[in-house]
């Protein structure tokens, strides 16, 4: 029996800790720009049926999980569904819910070393009086793309370290002395630090500040419907993708931080709750800020071009730049908000990816709670490191690829599986409802049983065989040629060795510090 004695110190702390592990930066970064890329409103009728068939039925069978597993003294996936399944296979299914926290924590924990930076530099006035290109190459320099000495990015593997050290100390105060204290002050600040920049995303003036376009351009850029989208498997892969990521489902985390719910208490309705939450800081305040603020300023056509490298450069390169716009105070002030909110925002989420190798430690091997909270930065620190220092060669986005994204939906088809078909639906919808504060419609039975895992088998088989260019019609109508980006062509690729190899050639190297 584990001497793991954890547990949450009030029901608001346990739901904004939970909200906080599922906000993070894919819901100011990642979120927004997925919603340009897959028709803009139209995108949001997939992605709120896959929150209601996929999301909503995740959350409560992980939380259910979870809890059951805490019954029986267990805090880490591995030994949760060993309690669920009486096949070994399911522990080392479970092995997933602890890898892909660390591996995730290594490349996420960078970004969020870069917000720490940022808002330091915010207060400082660093970008004051530069323009656009010089915000980019201080990024560019900050990452080691551009200039740097010897081409260590030195300030950015000190903010990297710095920034594990605080994740290691939240965590070794434990559940409720860190973690939920953080969540009580971070989830707050960062929903006030939103409301304030999506306010000012509302009401961009044209002609003021420099500003070419009116706030509703912006707006309507992201919100008008393209219905010809919604036919489309490719824009229905990426709502299901985005509702994997924000709500931090197929990890390891819910069923963690649920291990420490005591088992008479609620879980239906503080699903909801964190989930909920979640959701509305991604529809209204996620959407509200990166997109309308860049639209305002840059208009349409080269807010296109830039998502397509995704959110990152817009939000690192662009926007420092177009808060100088406001004056050097308000700039200032924009500044802490934007990367303050994104700080928040990351680090309840990292701190949620530590706690399930702690679990484990704590529960194993009886490892005291310091311990294994040092144990976690360092293997971060380590594990990280490649992505700090071979940024510009894609290390990061191969990490992206199989711990942010593949291994999600590995580990929650099993997951549901397991828990609609092995353990079984009427016990686990039992465990749903036990001390529920809620009555969970009926309907969901039917949903857990089968069409989350159908639309979880979906969105695998789309991942492992993606056609072309991601363009499903022309592959259903018979043309079908894999993606590089599908699961089989990435494992055929070895493309770690063909990165290695291009990482190696001057003229790519020479291309990466031009974009
Ligand atoms: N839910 C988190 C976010 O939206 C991501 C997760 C993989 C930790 O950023």
């Amino acid at each position: 029996m584990s001497a793991n004695k954890e547990s949450w110190g009030s029901r608001v702390g346990l739901i904004l800790a939970m909200a906080g592990n599922a906000v993070g930066l894919g819901n100011f970064l990642r979120f927004p720009v997925q919603a340009v890329q897959n028709g803009g409103g139209a995108f949001i009728i997939p992605y709120l049926v896959c929150f209601l068939v996929m999301g909503i039925p995740l959350l409560w069978i992980e939380w259910s999980m979870g809890r059951f597993g805490g019954r029986f003294g267990n805090h880490s996936t591995p030994y949760i569904l060993d309690t669920m399944g009486k096949h070994r296979l399911w522990k080392y299914i479970g092995v997933f819910g602890i890898w892909t926290n660390i591996a995730v924590a290594a490349y996420y924990c960078y970004i969020e070393s870069w917000t720490l930076s940022y808002v330091v530099h915010s207060v400082l006035g660093t970008f004051n009086g530069m323009d656009q290109e010089g915000v980019a190459a201080f990024f560019n320099t900050y990452v080691s793309i551009g200039e740097s000495t010897l081409g260590i990015p030195l300030e950015a593997v000190v903010f990297y370290v710095i920034c594990l050290l605080l994740n290691t100390w939240i965590l070794s105060q434990g559940l409720a002395g860190g973690v939920e204290r953080v969540a009580k002050v971070g989830m707050p600040l960062l929903i006030l630090f939103g409301m304030f920049l999506a306010y000012k995303g509302f009401t961009i003036t044209a002609g003021e500040d420099g500003a070419i376009n009116d706030s509703s351009v912006g707006l309507n850029y992201l919100w008008t419907p393209d219905y010809t989208q919604l036919w489309s498997p490719t824009v229905w892969l990426a709502a299901a993708g985005q509702i994997f990521f924000t709500l931090s489902v197929g990890m390891g985390t819910i069923h963690c931080y649920a291990s420490y719910v005591r088992s008479k208490d609620d879980i239906a309705l503080n699903a909801m709750s964190a989930g909920w939450m979640n959701e509305f800081v991604e529809v209204v305040l996620g959407a509200s800020i990166l997109i309308p603020i860049s639209i305002g300023y840059l208009g349409i056509d080269r807010v296109t071009e830039l998502v397509q490298s995704g959110g990152l450069g817009l939000a690192f390169k662009t926007l420092p730049f177009l808060f100088t716009q406001w004056g050097e105070v308000l700039g200032a002030v924009a500044g802490v908000m934007w990367f303050g909110l994104l700080f928040f925002a990351g680090i309840t989420s990292s701190l949620a990816m530590g706690t399930p190798w702690m679990g484990f430690l704590q529960d194993e091997f009886n490892w005291k709670r310091k311990s294994a909270a040092w144990s976690f930065g360092l293997i971060v620190l380590v594990l990280g490191m490649p992505t700090v220092l071979f940024f510009h060669y894609g290390v990061f986005d191969e990490y992206d690829y199989w711990a942010g994204t593949v291994s999600l939906v590995v580990f929650a088809l099993f997951e549901s599986i397991l828990f609609a078909w092995v353990f079984g639906i009427d016990k686990g919808w039992r465990e749903i409802m036990s001390g529920s504060d809620i009555k969970v419609p009926g309907i969901y039975k039917f949903i857990i049983k089968f069409v989350t895992p159908l639309l979880l088998l979906f969105v695998f088989i789309g991942a492992l065989i993606t056609p072309k260019g991601n363009d499903w019609g022309a592959a259903l109508s018979g043309n079908w040629e894999l993606d590089d980006s599908s699961i089989i062509k990435k494992l055929m690729n070895t493309s770690l060795h063909r990165q290695i190899a291009e990482a190696t050639d001057p003229a790519v190297l020479e291309h990466l510090q031009e974009t």
